[in-house]
């Protein structure tokens, strides 16, 4: 299973990234192409490359990745947010290392495209 996405490379701290969290199980950070005012990408420190990889095992950690999301929004102000997984290429997906977008700050339209 790879370790090799950018993703790896921020938590291994190979590059740089503007940290808004931290802690044994997760990371988080601001996105770089930010899609609203608000846009915190968090990830775990296990490698998962998508919902698609994950395992039973892994419920804890996915509660914790939405739990620290929601500490995350409220710490930044947002009253109104979401929070989304790509999965999967046709999706959107484009670094393969699980991670929870959270975004607010706009209003969001929804359907998403
Ligand atoms: P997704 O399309 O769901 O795989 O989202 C990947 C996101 O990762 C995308 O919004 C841009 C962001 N991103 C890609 N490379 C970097 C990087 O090097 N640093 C940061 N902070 N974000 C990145």
């Amino acid at each position: 299973m790879t370790e090799d996405t950018i993703f790896h490379k921020i938590l291994r701290q190979e590059i740089p990234c503007e940290e808004v969290y931290s802690d044994e199980l997760c990371l988080a950070f601001r996105d770089i192409e930010p899609q609203a005012p608000c846009h915190i990408l968090i990830i775990p420190r296990k490698t998962i490359p998508s919902l698609n990889e994950v395992i039973k095992e892994d419920s804890n950690l996915l509660g914790h990745l939405l739990f620290i999301g929601a500490k995350i929004a409220n710490e930044e102000g947002l009253k109104s947010w979401r929070t989304i997984i790509n999965t999967g290429e046709e999706s959107g997906q484009t670094v393969f290392q699980l991670h929870v977008h959270v975004i607010g700050g706009r209003k969001l339209k929804w359907p998403p495209g």
